[in-house]
Parts: structure tokens; C-alpha cells; sequence
């Protein structure tokens, strides 16, 4: 029996694994663990099935110069054959000729030993990971707001104690299901949930309040509240004064946002605003949380800022069960971005153009600090790059199936095809494996140790519960073989444990400062809040009690004004298409389309009956959905939760992504994801 959490999520539930028979294994519940208290979705009863799967790639492949097939290998044969064309490369273009793209399904392990592997055994600053095209916004944000990215400041639970949460774009019914607990005990203790969406999902299906705006728009829509809030003499004057700088350039610019302009931008109506404005102005703790709906926008950093600035005129930051936060989404979303595989960060959350942070994470590395490279490129503007005159011309890729989940696929695809050389280290052959010229079979989560940190910020231990096929190893494993026959100057260990107190004392003194925790700490605690810098230092599950983490102590109240999204909607393409998520399945689908129990109808089109009549489909029809990139055949769905001007495609199939566009957000390089204008027809 061992003590684990899902391969799944940023809520990473605890769950026990049994072991039947030689190599099967049975999920069981784990009551203990606090954060889901035993329960668990459909996707983590059922991970298990992908161990038995044949679908597991069990043998290094190679691509045949002659036949353009993927052959076995050995591993050295893999290794070595890597290792040499990089090395080739990098002699006749220097280091940043190699790419590195990372994915915040690794544990914090991989994910440090990553960025060492690209910093000091390629020596190349082109690092970047899929963390840019999920929470990036929410932390660009927060970092501004707060001086500080932890996704959550305080444990989920603690907002069964808000008397009023707002949940903005969302659904976490189905994208983290046991959380949804939260939201009932809440309402048990009369609490109100206020959710906005374009769709009336299952979540909104749970909410006392349901705003229904047009895509793109929530930056408008907290304007138009923190007008309100004013005029209703709701702002908390005493907070705003001690606690906070910068609020009177917000409180002019939110003067503009009357609720019947806000209406006409939205489209939600001004009587709905004032009833939230009211319940939030009567209320003594507000928590706000934003998730993917509000922040994968062109505009999503300000767009959170935003909602940011409301929580703080309301003075909720810092009090007990209130404040904002962001609900992060892969099982290592947050830790994902704490050490070294984001293009503008070292361990610890350290910014790799501070002096200091370089010397001090050079000194753990043992290489010279001036021997690190710069900043590199964002995820999008990397892959936009590669195989052209300043891009890179080699990718390395660990923990992400680009060829679904980027936007504006199929350039990326063609992005992909221009590469000299394309390496992916994976678990099943994706659809980005299997255009890769060297494939690597490794290790999943059952098979390995490492740890993870959830969405609030808590760092958990998945342990070894089997042993993993024959032929598979683990990416520490993988990126030993590569850094050693890559002539790295340092070693790289293999050992997580080992791995895990080197981040420890790379991390010491940063803003995410793990110097503390250990893998028995973790054990012992059902998890450790970081920041937690010394080994007496109990965690830190709650910040902003006495003060922000910027050097005034003081919250960062940043005015910004709504801008719309990229692309409007016009006579050729005249309605919103947003994309998401359905809760059988799982990002790409990489993992969850091979589990067979798991629902796998492949992509739909969410539309409104009275769309649907406009242009003649009926349930269950084909429809064809055309934007400025591409287009995408799929069956209707055809519902009357969402907005008539508005469908909705999941992304965990091919084919969603073919459409959307590549605007990025300035500040988090996030691309918009959640809006484009798009035509609809039978
Ligand atoms: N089942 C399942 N669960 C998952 C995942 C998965 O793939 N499948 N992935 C995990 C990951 S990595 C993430 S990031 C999280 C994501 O978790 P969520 O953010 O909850 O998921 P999404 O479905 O991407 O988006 C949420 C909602 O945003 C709404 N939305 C679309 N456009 C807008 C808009 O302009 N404004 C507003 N307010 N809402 C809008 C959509 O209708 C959708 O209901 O889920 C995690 N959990
Ligand atoms: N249209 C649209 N597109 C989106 C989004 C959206 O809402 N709409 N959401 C975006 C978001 S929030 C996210 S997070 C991304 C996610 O999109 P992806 O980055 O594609 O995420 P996954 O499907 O989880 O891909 C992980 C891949 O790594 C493999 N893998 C799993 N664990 C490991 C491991 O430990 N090591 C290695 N080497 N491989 C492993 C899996 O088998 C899988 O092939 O998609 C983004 N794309
Ligand atoms: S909610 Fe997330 S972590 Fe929990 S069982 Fe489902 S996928 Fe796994
Ligand atoms: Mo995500």
C-alpha cells in the first residue's frame, strides 16, 4: 500500500495504491489527506489503466534516415545519436540553436533539473514551458499586486468561510470536482457563490449568482463592480490607506465603467451588477478567484489586476477566509513555475537577470555565474521561432503535447517540421511524439518518486508504488545520460531525494524558498506550505496576514482600463468561439484518450438553439467552425446554458486548437485561448 497523489491536476488528491498481481495496481481512497478527503474524479479513480496499456512505449525509437519510420533503439544508441547532433549543432550555431520546452505535469524535481540541464549542459537560454499558457496571467498579477506568485495564499478550504466567493471563468465542478464540496458547505453556512461565465456550466448550476458575459469582457466587468463599489461608499478607506499604494489612479479610472456602459460591453445588465455590487459591498469576507475564463486573454494579466484591485478596495487580501487567488491547473502548475524551466527564472522563483540570484544558484550549480545564460523566450514566441534565421533549430521536449495544446496549431506544427531535430520524452506516443526524430519511453508518476506542489501552494510526495516496464527511465534518468555524454562540467543526479534538497538549498533565500521541507517532513505533515525556509520553520499555509511581499509591505493597486479582446466578431466571422475543458478528460488527452473506461467522443460544438436554427443544425449535426486559421468538422451540441453569440469547442482533441489565435497578453506572453471571432455553419 502506498500513500500518493493523482497524475492528474493542481488539486492533487491523495489517493493509496494497491498493488494486484505483479504489476497492476487499484486506486483506493485515502480519507486522511485534507484536501480531498478521500474523494477523487473520474480520471483519478480510473489513472491506473494507462500502466496495463499497450499503448505505454516501452523502447527508445529512432527515426530511419532511409524509410522515415520510427525504429527501436537502445538507449545509448538514442542518447548518443542525441547527444551528437546537439553537440554538432551547438558548434555551428552556437547554444541557443537548442530549445528546451518543459511542462508543469513534472515534478518540481524534473522541473529544476530541467532548467540546469538547458542552463549549464546546453548552455541555452531557449527554455520555456506549457505553464506559460495556463496561470501565467493570474501570476504576472499577482506578482505585481502582491510581490509574490503563490496560486492560492491560503489552504482551498478556507473559503467555506467566505461569506461571498466569486468563482470568474471557472468550472471547477468539473475541472477539480471534489473542491466543489467547498462551494456546498459554504452555502450550508449561508454563504452566496457568485459565478461568471459564458456558460451556465455545472458549476454556475451550483451559484446563488450567475453572470453570463461575452467572452473576453471580465476586465469591464470588474471595473464596472469597483465603480460601484465607490459610489456605494464600499471601498474599506482604513485598509486601502495602510495596506495598499496606487488606489487613487484606480478609483479615477474606474469612474468611466458606469453599469450602462459596462452592459453594453459585457452584455451583462446593469440591474445584475448593481445586485452583485450590493451583496459585495454588504459582505464581511469576499474571495475572489479567477481560473482559465478570466486569464487566457490577450488582456488576461490586466484583466486579473482588475479583479485584484476590487478584492483589495473591498479589504479582503490578508483577512481570514477572503483575499484573491488563482486556481491554478496542472498537478505541478505551481511548482512547475518555482524553479528554473520558465525562460526568465532560476530556482526559487529567482529572476535570472538579478546578479544575486545568479551567483547564489551558480554557487549550488558549481559553475561560474557569468557561464549562465540570459532570458529567453516565451513558450509561443519560442516555438514561433524555431527553424527560423534567430530560432532554434533543435527542440527537447519533456511533459508536453504541443501539436494539440498549442494555439494556432498548425503553424506550430509547421514550426515543428522545420527543426533539424526533434526529441520528445513521453509516456505514449502523442501527437507531438510521433513527429519527433528521437522518442524517449519514460517513467510515470506510479513508477517514480518525486514531489509535487498543489494549487495551494503545498508541496506533496508521490511515492513509488511499482516498478516501471521494462526499458523505461525516468526523466532524471534521461537528462543524467544527456548532461553526461553532453560534457557537462557537473554532475546530475538521478536520485529524486537527492535532487529535492539540491533545489532545497538552491531555493534558500528565494521567494520560494523550500529549504526546509524534506520527503519525511512531507510524510509527517500531510504536505508543507512553502514558502518554509528553515528546518523549525512550520510552512507558511496563509500569507498576507501582516503584510505583501513588496518592499513597502504594501499591496501594488495597478489602474488598467478595458481593451477587448484581439479579434471582434464581424460579418464574416460573427460569433465568439471560446475553448475548455470537459471532466472526463485531461489537457491533450495524451493520457486520458488511452484510458478506456474514460468517455472518448472526441471534439463537440457547443451552441445555442437559437444559433443553431440560424444556421439549420440540429443536434447531434456536423457543423463546421471556421476562424482566421482554420477550420474544424464536429458534431453540435446544441444546449441553451450557453450564449447565443458564443460556441464552445474542448481542447482535448485535435482540432480546437486549429483555430484559435495567437495574440499574446504583453506582460505574461499568455495567448488567447479563451476568445476569437469565428463563423459557424452547417
Ligand atoms: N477535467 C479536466 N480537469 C482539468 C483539466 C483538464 O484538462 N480536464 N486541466 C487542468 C488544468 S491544466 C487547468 S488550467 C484547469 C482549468 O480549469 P478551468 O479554468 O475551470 O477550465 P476551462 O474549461 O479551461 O475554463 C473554465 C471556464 O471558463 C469559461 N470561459 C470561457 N471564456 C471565458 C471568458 O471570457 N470569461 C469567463 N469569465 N469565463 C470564460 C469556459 O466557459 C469554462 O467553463 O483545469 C485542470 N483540471
Ligand atoms: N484551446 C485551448 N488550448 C489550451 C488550453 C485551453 O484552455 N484551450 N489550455 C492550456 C493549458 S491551461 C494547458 S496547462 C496546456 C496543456 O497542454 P499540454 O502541455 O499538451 O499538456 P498535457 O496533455 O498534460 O501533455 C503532457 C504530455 O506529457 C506526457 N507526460 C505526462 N507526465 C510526464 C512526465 O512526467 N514526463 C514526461 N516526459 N512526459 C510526461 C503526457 O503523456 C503528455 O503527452 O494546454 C493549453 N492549451
Ligand atoms: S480532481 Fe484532479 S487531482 Fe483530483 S482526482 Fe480529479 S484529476 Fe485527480
Ligand atoms: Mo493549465
Amino acid at each position: 500500500m502506498t500513500h500518493t497523489h493523482c497524475p492528474y491536476c493542481s488539486l492533487q488528491c491523495g489517493m493509496r495504491l494497491e498493488r494486484r498481481g505483479r504489476a497492476a495496481l487499484e486506486v483506493q481512497a485515502w480519507p486522511e489527506f485534507p484536501v480531498n478527503e478521500g474523494a477523487l474524479c473520474r480520471k483519478g479513480w480510473t489513472a491506473a489503466g494507462l500502466r496495463g496499456s499497450r499503448e505505454r512505449l516501452t523502447s527508445p525509437l529512432v527515426r530511419d534516415r532511409a524509410s522515415g519510420e520510427l525504429r527501436a533503439a537502445s538507449w545509448d544508441e538514442a542518447l548518443d545519436l542525441v547527444a551528437a547532433r546537439l553537440t554538432a549543432l551547438r558548434g555551428q550555431h552556437g547554444p541557443d540553436s537548442v530549445a528546451v520546452f518543459g511542462g508543469g505535469g513534472l515534478t518540481n524535481e524534473k522541473a529544476y533539473q530541467l532548467g540546469k540541464l538547458a542552463r549549464v549542459a546546453l548552455g541555452t537560454s531557449q527554455i520555456d514551458y506549457n505553464g506559460r499558457w495556463c496561470m501565467s496571467s493570474a501570476a504576472s498579477a499577482a506578482n505585481q499586486a502582491f510581490g509574490i506568485d503563490r496560486g492560492l495564499p491560503f489552504p482551498l478550504a478556507d473559503v467555506e468561510g467566505s461569506d461571498v466567493l466569486v468563482l470568474v471563468g471557472s468550472n471547477l465542478a468539473e475541472t477539480m470536482p471534489p473542491a466543489a464540496r467547498h462551494l456546498d458547505r459554504l452555502r450550508e453556512r449561508g454563504g452566496r457563490v457568485v459565478v461568471v461565465d459564458p456558460r451556465r456550466t455545472a458549476t454556475a448550476q451550483r451559484a446563488d449568482t450567475f453572470l453570463q458575459p461575452v467572452p473576453g469582457t471580465d476586465l469591464a466587468l470588474a471595473l464596472g463592480l469597483l465603480h460601484l463599489v465607490v459610489a456605494r461608499g464600499g471601498v474599506d478607506e482604513e485598509y486601502v490607506a495602510a495596506r495598499t499604494t496606487g488606489f487613487d489612479v484606480v478609483r479615477r479610472t474606474v469612474a468611466a465603467w458606469w453599469p450602462e456602459r459596462v452592459e453594453r460591453v459585457t452584455g451583462v445588465p446593469a440591474s445584475e451588477l448593481r445586485a452583485l455590487a450590493d451583496l459585495l459591498v454588504g459582505a464581511a469576507k469576499v474571495t475572489v478567484l479567477t481560473a482559465r475564463g478570466a486569464e487566457q486573454h490577450a488582456q488576461g494579466t490586466d484583466t486579473v489586476l482588475a479583479w485584484i484591485n476590487l478584492a483589495l478596495a473591498l479589504g479582503m487580501p490578508g483577512r481570514e477566509s477572503a483575499g484573491y487567488g488563482c486556481l491554478t491547473g496542472q498537478g505541478n502548475g505551481q511548482g512547475g513555475r518555482e524553479h528554473g524551466q520558465k525562460a526568465d527564472q532560476l530556482p526559487g522563483y529567482r529572476m535570472i537577470d538579478d546578479p544575486a540570484a545568479r551567483e547564489h544558484v551558480a554557487r549550488v550549480w558549481g559553475v561560474p555565474a557569468d557561464s549562465l545564460p540570459g532570458a529567453g523566450r516565451s513558450a509561443y514566441e519560442l516555438l514561433d521561432s524555431l527553424g527560423t534565421d534567430d530560432g532554434a533549430r533543435a527542440l527537447l521536449v519533456f511533459g508536453s503535447n504541443i501539436v494539440v495544446s498549442a494555439p494556432n496549431a498548425t503553424h506550430v506544427t509547421r514550426r515543428l517540421e522545420a527543426l533539424d531535430l526533434l526529441v520528445v520524452a513521453d509516456l505514449v506516443m502523442s501527437e507531438t511524439a510521433a513527429m519527433a526524430d528521437v522518442v524517449l519511453p519514460v517513467t510515470q508518476w506510479a513508477e517514480e518518486t518525486g514531489t509535487m506542489t498543489n494549487l495551494e501552494g503545498r508541496v506533496v510526495l508521490r511515492e513509488r508504488a511499482v516498478a516501471p516496464p521494462d526499458g523505461v527511465w525516468s526523466d532524471l534518468e534521461v537528462m543524467a545520460g544527456l548532461a553526461s555524454r553532453l560534457g557537462s562540467p557537473v554532475a546530475f543526479s538521478t536520485d529524486a531525494e537527492e535532487v529535492f534538497s539540491e533545489l532545497g538549498r538552491a531555493s534558500a533565500g528565494g521567494r520560494a524558498d523550500y529549504a526546509g521541507i524534506t520527503y519525511d517532513r512531507i510524510r509527517e505533515e500531510h504536505g508543507v506550505f512553502w514558502p518554509c525556509p528553515s528546518a523549525g520553520h512550520p510552512g507558511t499555509p496563509r500569507l498576507f496576514a501582516e503584510s505583501f511581499v513588496t518592499p513597502d509591505g504594501r499591496a501594488r493597486c495597478v489602474s488598467v482600463e478595458h481593451r477587448g479582446p484581439a479579434e471582434v466578431p464581424c460579418d464574416d466571422y460573427p460569433v465568439h468561439l471560446t475553448t475548455g475543458r470537459v471532466l472526463a478528460q485531461y489537457q491533450s488527452g495524451a493520457q486520458t484518450r488511452r484510458i478506456r473506461v474514460l468517455p472518448d467522443d472526441g471534439p463537440f460544438v457547443e451552441l445555442h438553439p437559437m444559433l443553431a436554427d440560424r444556421i439549420g443544425a440540429h443536434d447531434g449535426d456536423l457543423v463546421v467552425v471556421v476562424t482566421r486559421r482554420g477550420e474544424l468538422k464536429a458534431p453540435a451540441r446544441v444546449v441553451s446554458t450557453i450564449r447565443p453569440d458564443t460556441v464552445f469547442v474542448p481542447f482535448h482533441w485535435v482540432g480546437a486548437n486549429r483555430l484559435t489565435n495567437d495574440a499574446l497578453d504583453p506582460s505574461s506572453r499568455m495567448p488567447e485561448f479563451k476568445v476569437c471571432a469565428a463563423a459557424v455553419r452547417t
